[in-house]
């Protein structure tokens, strides 16, 4: 999967996205990410992406040409199965959300700033608008970098068994069961007794059982019992 994310701030995504499974997606060539400086696309002398407010109001909007300057060349490159804005005011990414999204070959990630994009950006090329909590980040980047996150670990051959996204929170709509690992007794502590049993159909009801105990403790929502 490719994404292609519009940013002011490019720095703010580097790191994020260069360790662990991310870069190994990368190094097996499942996931590209390219970062496209939405300064370099800017208006005049000094590159101006943002301006004032029509009708008053305190904070900049994200001006309309340079964006769609980026938006134009990449829509001309190749086909795209979703242009996303990140925005609070967007639909809430949950599991669900990023299983769908892994399906995707390529997809655009616009990062919104200030008080976010002239909304005439949004009618004409955006079709997924997505939040992710209720809550105000200064800028779209952190949420880019989950939702890239989030998505890439998903698409099929990023991880490995011992890794899988099977057995993830959410992925069944229950809360992972506990883990443990060696050693077996520590601070006193001992690790539940039917992990050590052996009993692969034992293990997995316990499992189960902790799953739904959780969720219904930490998430009755998830269970429709909130
Ligand atoms: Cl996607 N962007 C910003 N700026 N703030 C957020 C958000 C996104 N999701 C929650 N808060």
């Amino acid at each position: 999967m490719r994404f292609d994310i519009i940013t002011v701030l490019p720095e703010l995504l580097e790191s994020p996205l260069n360790h662990s499974i991310m870069q190994r997606a990368k190094n097996k060539g499942l996931l590209e990410v390219h970062l496209h400086h939405l300064r370099d696309y800017g208006i005049g002398k000094h590159k101006q992406v943002d301006d004032y407010q029509f009708g008053g109001g305190a904070g900049m909007v994200m001006r309309p040409e340079p964006l769609a300057a980026c938006l134009d060349q990449l829509l001309a490159e190749r086909a795209y199965d979703a242009v996303i804005y990140t925005t609070p005011d967007g639909k809430r990414l949950d599991q669900g959300i990023c299983n769908r999204l892994s399906m995707f070959e390529n997809a655009i990630i616009i990062c919104g700033h200030y008080k976010g994009i002239d909304e005439r950006i949004r009618e004409k090329y955006v079709n997924w608008e997505i939040s992710i909590g209720d809550y105000v980040l200064s800028g779209g980047e952190l949420a880019a970098a989950i939702i890239v996150d989030s998505v890439g670990r998903l698409i099929p051959g990023v991880l490995n068994d011992e890794t899988s996204a099977l057995f993830d929170s959410f992925q069944d709509n229950l809360l992972a069961p506990p883990v443990y690992t060696r050693p077996a007794v520590w601070d006193e502590r001992a690790v539940p007794e039917v992990l050590l049993s052996g009993n692969d159909k034992l293990i997995d009801e316990w499992r189960h059982e902790q799953s739904l105990l959780r969720t219904r403790e930490r998430r009755p929502d998830l269970l429709g019992e909130a």
